[in-house]
């Protein structure tokens, strides 16, 4: 997390929770309203709050007053492509709606994510140029703007369409050479415009001492799986190129432009594939979210603010997930207007909240580790209840209560598909607070884990155990925590997990 970021979470909250009073049959009766924590009043605040950035898509035009008050972030939506600021031998021009951008972010303590240096597309003059004019270009844009810019977006969209897990094959990605035929672009004899691109910016920004950060960014990467259960094959692969190139790589961007393509719907596994990204060690941004309308059998209201919410409340349960950005602030605005994405309505500076807008707001000021809600106080009776008759056949309830369970207890998941499965495994403590757990579980044979989140684990087929990490040890008396793991072949028949409380 940087440092702007930390800052912010220390500020106490100020804004008192909001209570309504309700004449209820000539009693008045004091109803807290949700939240029932300190409510933050603008997105950028509430994220703030839970240790993330809010952020906005922007143009010079279109900077107003709303920008610096609802977002603490601000990616240039198109001024810093290589088609407006790329020149063919890699130098720069036209940068000055880029510096409007910097600047005005600057002046309302907005990060700024770069977008973008390495695109097939809106590539401009730079459009068929070699990699060694590709680092040029790499090496101006980044010192251009320094640390002045916390995101940089390094390689964007290299993935192809329709779920096939491979990369592009147009350029830059059409530079690429698989030397030992194996299959990938991973080895050291291969070419590969992605870890070029990366290996090139890592370098500036070590020889500058910058405190940028380098980013990939995607769309339909979202989920574990797509529509239907099939794997995410496109996640997958951003999967491996991260892993491979960790060294190079410190952040991932997931666009999340949901729509009714199936491979762009939002799935219950966003969350988990957000975390397995993250255990990687990487921060996870959710860069370019607008939600179709069409998700939502084109509600508009309910619908679609409940989707808003699923999704931040997805990036909220991951420690490393530490930003959201909106595509844009209205729905007239938007790349995608007739699709009514956004959080507003209205344009030109005169904006109108959505629901879509309230909810990202409750749900951001719920925190990252939201409580139970509080139930909600007694309503006192106008006429006091009598006690009901007592029915002498009716044996007395029992004066002994059921011997406490102690230690915790485990139950799992599981969401399948052909060939794969995650599951997910919930630690409850028993009825004393527990300082750590381990869970064993034995799988079918056939079946193995490829991977685990919020969890270490030992062996990866036959019997496996998982234990806590340093944060999830401590589980108060009744209270849960959850793990989880990525598997491949058949997990049903999976015996009941053991739980052993430390
Ligand atoms: O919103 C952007 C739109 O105004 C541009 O015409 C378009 C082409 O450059 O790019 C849009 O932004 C895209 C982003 O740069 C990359 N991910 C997909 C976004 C929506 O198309």
């Amino acid at each position: 997390m940087n440092s702007d970021l930390r800052h912010r979470r220390k500020v106490a909250r100020t804004a008192l929770p909001t209570a309504v009073l309700l004449l209820l049959g000539g009693a008045v009766v004091v109803q807290s309203s949700a939240p029932a924590a300190a409510a933050e009043t603008t997105l950028r605040a509430a994220a703030a709050n839970a240790g993330l950035f809010f952020g906005v898509a922007a143009s010079p035009n279109r900077l107003y007053p709303i920008v610096g008050q609802e977002f603490s972030q601000l990616t240039p939506e198109n001024d810093m492509k290589p088609d407006r600021i790329a020149t063919s031998s890699g130098g720069l021009q036209n940068t000055s709606g880029a510096d409007t951008l910097v600047n005005h972010a600057q002046s309302n303590n907005m990060l700024v994510r770069g977008h973008t240096l390495v695109w097939h597309s809106q590539a401009g003059a730079l459009q068929g140029a070699s990699q060694a004019t590709l680092n040029t270009f790499i090496g101006n844009a980044i010192n251009r703007w320094g640390s002045r810019i916390a995101y940089w977006d390094v390689v964007n969209e290299a993935l192809e369409d329709n779920n096939t897990g491979r990369r592009r094959n147009q350029w830059p990605h059409s530079m690429n050479r698989d030397a030992n035929g194996d299959g990938d672009f991973f080895d050291a004899g291969d070419t590969d415009v992605i870890r070029d691109s990366f290996i090139r910016a890592k370098q500036v920004v070590q020889a500058g001492g910058l405190t940028t950060k380098l980013c990939i960014n995607d769309y339909d990467v979202d989920g574990l799986t797509v529509q239907g259960g099939t794997p995410n094959r496109k996640a997958n692969a951003l999967y491996d190129i991260v892993r491979n190139y960790r060294q190079y790589i410190d952040c991932v961007g997931f666009q999340a432009h949901f729509n009714d393509n199936p491979n762009s719907i939002i799935t219950d596994d966003l969350q988990a594939n957000i975390q397995r990204f993250a255990d990687l060690g990487v921060e996870v941004h959710i860069t370019e979210l607008d939600i179709d309308d069409d998700l939502s059998n084109n509600d508009i209201g309910a619908g679609q603010a409940e989707n808003y919410r699923k999704v931040v409340r997805a990036c909220l349960n991951v420690e490393r997930c530490t930003g959201i950005t909106v595509w844009g602030i209205s729905d007239s605005e938007s790349w995608r207007s007739s699709e009514r994405g956004l959080l507003f309505t209205g344009g030109n500076g005169s904006y109108q909240k959505k629901a879509a807008y309230h909810a990202v707001l409750d749900e951001l000021n719920k925190g990252r580790n939201p409580t139970p809600p509080s139930t909600t106080p007694p309503v006192t009776p106008s006429v006091p209840p009598t006690t009901p008759p007592v029915d002498p056949t009716t044996p007395p309830p029992p004066t002994t209560p059921p011997p406490p369970t102690t230690g915790c207890s485990a139950t799992v998941s599981l969401n399948s598909w052909t060939g794969g499965f995650v599951a997910t495994v919930r630690v409850t403590a028993g009825a004393a607070p527990i300082s750590g757990w381990s869970v064993q579980l034995t799988l079918p044979s056939g079946a193995s884990v490829t991977n685990a989140w919020n969890a270490n684990r030992s062996g990866s087929s036959g019997t496996v155990q998982f234990s806590n990490v340093s944060y999830n040890g401590s589980v108060n008396a009744g209270q849960t925590t959850e793990f989880g793991f990525q598997g491949v072949g058949t997990a049903t028949g999976l015996a009941a997990p053991v739980c052993t409380a430390a």
